[in-house]
C-alpha cells in the first residue's frame, strides 16, 4: 500500500502549489500579463490532472500494477486505489472551479469597460428627398384608390412619341431633347409612356394609375438636368371631364403644399392631351402675395428674407407644376380604345421640381451630388 500512499502525498503537494498560485493571482514563472498567466495555469492545471488522472497516469498505473500482486491482496489494493482516484477527480474538479473563478476576476480587473457609461450613437440614415416627395405623392394617391404602374426607361418611338399622337417631324418633338439608343429607340423622355403601355394591356376598363420614374432629356442647368423623375397619372372611365382633374389635384395641392394652397390653370399644348393646361400652385413662401411675409420661420431663408419679395416665385405669387389635360381622342384611336366610349385625364409633373419647391432647393443638381452636408437636412 505504500505506492498509494505515495501518489497520495505527492498529489497533496502539486496541488497545494497549484491552489496557492490561483490564490494568489500570480502566473506560473515565465508567464506575463493577466491572460498570459490564466492560460499558464490552466496549462499547468491539466498537465497535472494527465500526469494523475490520465490513461497513463500514475494512478492508472497503480491498476495496471496489481497483476503483480499476491491475489488476495488485490481488492484491498484495488478498493484503495479506486479511493485514491475519486480522491483526485473531487481535488481536480475543485480546483477547476477555482481557476474558472480566478479567470473571470483577472478580466474584469484589467477591463476598462464601464457599464454606466451612455453608448455610442450609430448614425441612422434617412431617405433622399425626392424619394420622400415621390412617396408622399404615391401614397397620397393611393390613398384615393390609385394603382402604381410602371413602364419601361429604354422604350420605342412608338410608346414615346408615336402613340402619343406626336408622329416623326412633329414639331413639339423639339420641346423633348431626346436621347436616341436608334432610328426607333429612345431613353423615354417624359412618363406619358406609361399612358400607351397600361392602355395597350388593360384594354375596354376603367383606369386609374399613378406612375413615377426616371425620365431622360438633352438638358442641363440649375433647374433642368438629364435624368430626372417625373409623376404621371392616368384616368380613363366613362364621363371623365376636366372637372375630375381640377379636384383630383385641387386636393392633391392641399395636401402637398398646405391647407391654404389655391391653384390655377393656363392655357397649353400637349399632343396628347386637349384641352391642355399648366397647373400652377399659388407660392406657399410668400402665400401668393409675391413678397416674403414677415414672421414665415423656417420657411423665410428659402424664399428671401422677411419683406423682400419672394425668390422662390420670383413675385408671380405662381409656382410651375407641371401638364395636364383631357386625354386626346387620337390617343384613344392610336391604342385601339373607343373614343366615343371612354374619355380621360392625364398629367404629369416633374418630382425633382417639386423637391425643389418643397425644401426651397436653389439648384437641381445638389439632388444628385451625394454631398451628405445636403441629404443630412433631410
Ligand atoms: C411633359 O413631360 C408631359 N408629358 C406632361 C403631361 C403628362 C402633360 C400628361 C399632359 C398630360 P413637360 O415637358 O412640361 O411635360 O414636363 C413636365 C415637368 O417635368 C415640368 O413641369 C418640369 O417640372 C419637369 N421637367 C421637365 N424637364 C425637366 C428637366 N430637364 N429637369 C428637371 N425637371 C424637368
Amino acid at each position: 500500500m505504500q505506492p498509494i500512499e505515495e501518489i497520495r502525498v505527492r498529489l497533496d503537494g502539486d496541488m497545494q502549489q497549484l491552489e496557492s498560485l490561483v490564490a494568489g493571482g500570480s502566473a506560473p514563472a515565465g508567464a506575463s500579463g493577466a491572460q498570459e498567466g490564466d492560460k499558464a495555469l490552466s496549462k499547468r492545471f491539466e498537465e497535472l490532472k494527465v500526469k494523475y488522472t490520465g490513461k497513463k497516469g500514475e494512478i492508472s498505473g497503480l491498476l495496471r500494477s496489481m497483476g503483480t500482486l499476491a491475489p488476495e491482496a488485490r481488492p484491498e489494493f484495488g478498493k484503495l486505489v479506486n479511493e485514491l482516484r475519486d480522491y483526485a477527480e473531487a481535488k481536480f474538479a475543485a480546483l477547476q472551479a477555482k481557476i474558472q473563478e480566478a479567470e473571470i476576476a483577472s478580466s474584469l480587473s484589467g477591463s476598462t469597460l464601464d457599464a454606466t457609461l451612455p453608448g455610442y450613437r450609430i448614425p441612422a440614415g434617412s431617405l433622399h428627398p425626392m424619394t420622400q416627395v415621390r412617396e408622399e405623392i404615391i401614397s397620397f394617391f393611393q390613398g384615393l384608390g390609385f394603382e402604381l404602374a410602371l413602364a419601361p426607361e429604354v422604350d420605342n418611338d412608338w410608346y414615346n412619341f408615336e402613340a402619343l399622337n406626336i408622329p416623326p417631324d412633329h414639331p413639339s418633338r423639339d420641346m423633348h431633347d431626346t436621347f436616341y439608343v436608334d432610328d426607333k429607340v429612345v431613353l423615354r423622355t417624359h412618363t406619358s409612356n406609361v399612358q400607351v403601355h397600361y392602355m395597350e394591356t388593360h384594354r375596354d376598363q376603367p383606369i386609374r394609375i399613378i406612375a413615377p420614374g426616371f425620365v431622360y432629356r438633352v438638358d442641363n442647368d440649375a433647374t433642368h438636368s438629364p435624368m430626372f423623375q417625373q409623376v404621371e397619372c392616368l384616368v380613363v372611365d366613362k364621363d371623365i371631364s376636366f372637372a375630375h382633374l381640377k379636384g383630383t389635384l385641387f386636393l392633391w395641392a392641399r395636401h402637398m403644399f398646405g391647407a391654404e394652397t389655391t391653384m390655377r390653370f393656363r392655357p397649353s399644348y400637349f399632343p396628347f392631351t386637349e384641352p391642355s393646361a399648366e397647373m400652377d400652385v399659388s407660392c406657399y413662401f410668400c402665400k401668393g402675395t409675391g413678397t416674403v411675409p414677415t414672421g414665415s420661420g423656417t420657411l423665410a431663408p428659402a424664399g428671401g428674407a422677411p419683406g423682400q419679395p419672394c425668390r422662390t416665385c420670383k413675385t408671380t405669387g405662381w409656382i410651375e407644376i407641371g401638364g395636364c389635360g383631357s386625354v386626346d381622342p387620337n390617343v384613344f384611336g392610336k391604342v385601339g380604345w373607343d373614343p366615343e366610349k371612354y374619355t380621360g385625364f392625364a398629367f404629369g409633373f416633374g418630382i425633382d421640381r417639386i423637391t425643389m419647391l418643397k425644401y426651397g432647393i436653389p439648384d437641381i443638381s445638389h439632388l444628385t451630388r451625394n454631398d451628405n452636408r445636403f441629404l443630412r437636412q433631410f
